[in-house]
């Protein structure tokens, strides 16, 4: 198997990115998918884009997907898994702020501290796959949304994930906890860059571990609920 990266950017400013672990006969495929992906986006005019193809050297770990549910407010959310409202506000401040990270922020569930060291970049869930094992399809966004919550709610010091694209036109996000992956709707206005994503955890956490695990480990995602 192979992971397949890219990103793109304006200025140095994030603008798409995407990843999967896939089979050699279809790499050529994939690039040609995210190149389209990336190079023609409604985020802005592209004037660097990455792509970075590199085989799969360790034993992939399979995980099941969480299950998808709608109909709860972020607040019932937020309180049923253990984080503060302190540290939701100063989540939604990093999803609103001017920068466009890459990745995920790291925050303390009850300060809202930001545990992470990753400045303007954030921690990058990579060398993942997703494989639909059902019979209702997923969209592609769903399907790499849920495979990014499952790999991050994948730890036992994890309370939450706070998630809002950072693309203009799509305004549903989501939040998901180990016990699921709840899709809100109506999050941001549109024609907003603001997005992002917040990772809450007990601060306790072998960070460095858990980093790794997110950036390193490849990584199966079965959806067959
Ligand atoms: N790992 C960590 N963070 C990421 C990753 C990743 N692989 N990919 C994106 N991010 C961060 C980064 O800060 C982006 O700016 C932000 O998340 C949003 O990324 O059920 O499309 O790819 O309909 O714009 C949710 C789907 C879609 C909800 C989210 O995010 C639903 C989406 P985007
Ligand atoms: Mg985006």
């Amino acid at each position: 198997m192979y992971s397949v990266k890219m990103r793109s950017s304006q200025n140095t400013s994030h603008i798409s990115g995407a990843e999967t672990i896939c089979d050699m006969k279809d790499i050529e495929k994939t690039i040609q998918n995210y190149f389209k992906k990336g190079f023609f986006h409604e985020n802005g005019e592209v004037d660097f884009l990455n792509l970075k193809i590199e085989k799969v050297t360790q034993p992939i770990q399979t995980f099941n997907a969480l299950n998808i549910y709608e109909n709860h407010t972020l607040n019932t959310l937020i309180q049923q898994s253990g984080v503060s409202h302190a540290a939701l506000t100063k989540g939604r401040h990093y999803i609103q702020n001017e920068i466009n990270y890459r990745g995920a922020i790291i925050l303390c569930a009850k300060t809202g501290r930001r545990l992470d060291s990753t400045k303007e970049r954030g921690v990058r869930v990579t060398h993942f796959a997703f494989e639909n094992h059902s019979t209702s399809a997923l969209s592609e966004r769903v399907q790499d949304a849920l495979a990014i919550a499952t790999c991050i709610s994948h730890h036992s010091h994890v309370k939450g994930e706070l998630c809002i694209s950072d693309d203009l036109s799509y305004t549903t996000g989501y939040y998901a906890t180990p016990l699921g992956y709840h899709r809100l709707h109506h999050m941001k206005a549109t024609n907003s860059r603001e997005g992002g994503r917040i990772i809450f955890v007990d601060d306790s956490i072998h960070l460095d571990s858990y980093i790794a695990f997110l950036e390193k480990t490849p990584k199966r995602i079965i959806y067959n609920p």
